[in-house]
């Protein structure tokens, strides 16, 4: 088997999501290659070292310019807050490397152009971690699409709601806390937590075309964790959308940081002429599913546990009836990665698809601003 070597660029929440998943996929799936973590890339030495030691990397570097620079690397992961996406993933796709990148790809579709630039033009294998698509009820609801079992689609509408900004006293920026300073995360709840809804809802439902915005920033000034003072705050608390489909389908999308007693709790519901699917990731093992052709006297919603055999994914984990979590999305898209790799297809979300979930958040937050409707430029 060959090898597969990687460098990881940040160490927080991401890269630990994503160091499980490369160390996990080829345990549990029949995959090409033997990934090697080769090396980890992150400001703080120590923490990078300790970081290294625990997830079993070989090697620790100061700075991204160095790994990109490695000839023994083979593929890029950036798991580094948003505002270093753009330059780490040009530099490595111009080095040949593969990359990964975590969401949102950009802080702006301009950015995020530019990344599709570089990997198209280097032709490099590219990703982008939208990992919600691979919870297996989630894989099966496109399954049931594709197939034709939910008709003509009218609706689709989804939430992403937490609450963990609400203090008032909460600094901003700094290691933990980038995603409120909006020069490094480039928006707030649009970019961070609609743009997961609004990837898996382009994959069910095909493309947005035109989208009406409502955002609010519930607290104004926070203080700065770099600077020690008091500076506006940049980012959306809440940001909330309708949109039309190009398919003709209407949609009703919101997020927010300030939902109190609501953690993460990613919902989505969509419904079609014949059927309906509905799925919630605080019960993320569980598609809740209304077939209209089901005989009447027992017609009404299906709670499927999705842990069997011919579920997606699930054959290559215990037994049916016992489920899996959070971690397996990321294992499952680095398998289906490195089966993309060894048959030279695409690993869909490529940076292409999270330019197009780029365009949208744009456009969101574009109508937000001007209040008035926006269409969505196409890919
Ligand atoms: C924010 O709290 C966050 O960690 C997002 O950045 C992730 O993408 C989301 O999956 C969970 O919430």
């Amino acid at each position: 088997m060959k090898d597969l070597n990687i460098g990881l660029i940040g160490y927080g929440f991401m890269g630990r999501t994503h160091s499980n998943a490369f160390l996990q996929a080829p345990k549990f799936f029949d995959v090409a290659y033997r990934p090697v973590l080769k090396a980890v890339c992150a400001r703080n030495p120590d923490r990078a070292k300790s970081f290294a030691a625990n997830w079993g990397y070989e090697s620790v570097e100061a700075d991204w310019r160095d790994i990109v620079a490695r000839k023994d690397i083979d593929l890029i992961d950036i798991a580094s807050p948003n505002d270093t996406h753009q330059e780490i993933a040009v530099a490595a796709a111009r080095a040949g490397k593969m990359v990964m990148c975590e969401k949102p790809l950009g802080r702006t579709a301009l950015e995020a152009k530019a990344m599709v630039e570089a990997v198209e033009a280097a032709g490099v294998p590219n990703s982008v971690w939208y990992n919600y698509r691979r919870v297996p009820a989630v894989t099966l609801i496109k399954q049931l699409i594709d197939e034709g079992k939910l008709g003509r689609i009218f609706h689709y509408r989804a939430q992403f709601l937490q609450d963990w900004t609400i203090a008032q006293d909460l600094p901003q920026g700094g290691e933990g806390l980038w995603r409120l300073d909006v020069s490094v995360a480039g928006s707030g709840v649009t970019g961070d937590l609609l743009a997961h809804c609004i990837d898996t809802a382009m994959w069910l439902n095909g493309p947005i075309t035109q989208v009406s915005a409502m955002t609010e920033t519930f607290i104004k000034e926070r203080k700065h964790t770099l600077t020690g003072k008091v500076q506006p705050v940049g980012i959306d608390d809440a940001s909330a959308f309708l949109c039309r489909f190009e398919n003709g389908s209407l949609a009703i999308f919101e997020a927010t940081r300030y939902a109190r007693g609501h953690k993460a709790l990613y919902t989505l519901e969509i419904n079609g002429e014949h059927a309906s699917a509905r799925w919630d990731l605080h019960d993320l093992h569980r598609l809740q599913w209304f077939d209209h052709k089901d005989e009447g006297e027992v017609r009404g919603w299906r709670n499927v546990h999705i842990t069997d055999g011919d579920h997606p994914y699930m054959k290559h984990w215990w037994v049916p009836g016992l489920q899996i979590g959070y971690e397996h999305t990321f294992i499952h898209q680095f398998a289906d990665f490195l089966q993309a790799v060894h048959t030279g297809k695409p690993c869909p979300p490529t940076f292409r698809d999270g330019l197009a979930t780029d365009y949208v958040t744009d456009a969101v937050l574009a109508s937000a601003k001007s209040r008035t409707w926006v269409d969505v430029p196409k890919g």
